[in-house]
């Protein structure tokens, strides 16, 4: 396969990149901040920069991605700053990962490029812990197995860590879409999470894209996604590398997280270094047991990590609380011996814009931040119905949009109705009939989104009204479709960006 078949445009997609995280107001042809983002172009790198292990873990990976993921770090990495790369089979049973491919490395690849091979499944974060224990480079690129760097993408990450050894840093993850396989630009934002521990985007505050070096500075960022990261190996072993009680995939991202602010690190996201990466819809690969290793996981972060606010995670999974999650003695003592602050501490300056409701709800309010947001009502920048361009119908409450947790749907059009009349207001929130945000709410993400009351503060309740028409719920990355065109019960569903028909919507005033 030709690496230069597969497109690479991303890189310069800056307005519409910006308009969608919200942060920068659509000027036409290069305003201001979009001309600074240019600014990566122009900049320069030390030269005697620390050198990288590639980490690449995998599990029944097509081979043209995993391919395409070695290519392109080959193709675009200095070859000097490129140490090797360490690819590790997670026990994969498709046929073309045996002797296909150990021949294509022997035979097309350079010595750089080493496979290890598990005996048995043991999952993506053990998988990679031993794929570190292999590596011999100074810092550690970790990258999921369906992923195509872009051009200059490691310099920029390099960076950082040599300027500070406990900087942990995430290129911007582009998207390459799953059924075409063509490559797009991400808007920028950063990691945050919700109560369920899930993982989610959130908008990145404007003065963090206004300084000195504009939209291309570092963003201190809460958490990341997980699967793109570089960090100093040794400080990788010193912070303690990975819980190795934790299972197949999940949680393992907001536990290195959580660990790198509480024990005295950082954490950026770095808007030079671009890396698409393949999403998929939906997992094609369960864990052996069938077990929910996501909720096994979880329920080891919140027992080492998260001290009294992992009451906000039993809160919503009450079920947990009486589940095994075996024996964690090894990082409570690890959380010790480093010295680690408390969550509340991570919370209060890491995480501010994190709204604790319930459990721990008391403690937090004495932030002021929280308390003045909710002041003011953000100013209206458009009022009216929102139309579904496909079916022509809008969107409208289910039953009253008085109702609380209740789901929206496309409904006919019906001019004198003011229960159709939506405000997209500067906060970027949609208000129906003047009542309840449109909110995407917490553990439900498959689900429609539904009303809610407006609490202010982003996340599930922030959308923007992007290119295509699209309606883009930021913390999510995803847009709001119309489910099944033909069907009248009109159901909405959020569900990744594809510019498609259902997924185009306008509001008319
Ligand atoms: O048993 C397994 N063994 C493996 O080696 C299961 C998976 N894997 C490999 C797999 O082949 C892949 O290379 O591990 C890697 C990650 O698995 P994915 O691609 O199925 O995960 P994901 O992209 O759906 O999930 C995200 O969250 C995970 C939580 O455990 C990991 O941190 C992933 O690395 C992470 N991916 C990203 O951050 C990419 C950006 C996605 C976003 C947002
Ligand atoms: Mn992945």
């Amino acid at each position: 396969m030709k690496l230069e078949d597969w497109l690479h445009e991303g890189w310069w997609q800056w307005r519409e990149m910006h308009w969608e995280s919200g942060t920068i107001k659509t000027e036409q042809n290069c305003g201001k901040q979009m001309c600074e983002m240019g600014r990566c172009k122009e900049k320069s790198y030390p030269m005697n920069l620390p050198s990288a292990s590639i980490i690449v873990c995998f599990y029944n990976e097509a081979l043209s991605a995993l391919l395409r993921t070695v290519q392109s770090v080959l193709n675009r990495s200095p070859v000097n700053l490129l140490h090797e790369i360490i690819l590790v089979d997670d026990n994969s049973d498709f046929t073309n990962l045996k002797s296909e491919l150990e021949e294509y490395i022997q035979n097309s690849l350079p010595r750089k490029v080493r496979l290890v091979r598990n005996s048995e499944r043991e999952g993506l974060i053990r998988g990679r812990m031993i794929g570190a224990s292999h590596a011999t480079g100074d810092v550690l690129v970790f990258l999921d197995s369906h992923c195509e760097v872009n051009e200059m993408w490691l310099q920029p990450l390099l960076a950082p860590i040599k300027q500070d050894r406990k900087t942990v840093v995430c290129p911007v993850i582009d998207i390459i879409n799953a059924d075409t396989l063509i490559y797009s630009s991400s808007p920028i934002v950063r990691g945050g999470f919700n109560w369920g521990l899930h993982f989610k985007w959130d908008p990145v505050p404007a003065s963090m894209l206004n300084g000195p070096e504009g939209p291309t500075a570092a963003i201190k960022s809460p958490t990341m996604a997980g699967g793109l990261f570089a960090m100093n190996r040794n400080y990788f072993n010193e912070l303690g590398q990975y819980d190795s009680g934790m299972d197949i995939w999940g949680g393992e991202n907001l536990e290195i997280s959580f660990r790198i602010w509480m024990c005295g690190g950082r954490l950026e996201i770095i808007p030079c270094s671009r890396v698409g990466h393949i999403f998929r819809k939906r997992r094609p690969y369960g864990s052996p047991g069938g077990q929910d290793t996501m909720a096994h996981n979880s329920l080891r972060l919140t027992h080492v990590w998260m001290d009294e606010y992992k009451e906000q995670y039993f809160a919503l999974r009450p079920e947990l609380r009486v589940q095994n999650y075996g024996d964690i003695s090894e990082r409570v003592q690890l959380r010790k011996r480093l010295n680690c602050k408390s969550f509340k501490w991570y919370l209060d300056n890491v995480y501010p814009e994190m709204q604790v409701i319930g459990p721990n709800e008391k403690a937090r309010m004495k932030q002021p931040l929280l308390v003045n947001k909710a002041v003011k009502r953000p100013k209206v920048r458009q009022r009216g119905r929102i139309r579904h361009l496909q079916t022509s119908k809008c969107i409208s409450a289910q039953n009253h949009p008085s109702q609380k947790a209740g789901i929206v749907v496309v409904k006919e059009c019906d001019l004198s109705d003011p229960d159709q009349i939506w405000v997209y207001d500067e906060e970027h929130e949609l208000i129906l009939a003047n009542l309840l945000c449109l909110d995407m709410a917490e553990m439900h993400s498959s689900d429609s989104p539904r009303l809610m009351k407006c609490h202010g503060s982003g996340g599930s309740q922030q959308w923007t009204l992007g290119k295509n028409n699209r309606i883009y719920q930021v913390s999510a990355g995803q847009c709001l479709q119309v489910v099944d065109p033909a069907d009248i019960k009109g159901y909405i569903a959020m569900a990744i960006c594809d510019g498609s028909a259902a997924q185009q919507w306008q509001i008319e005033s």
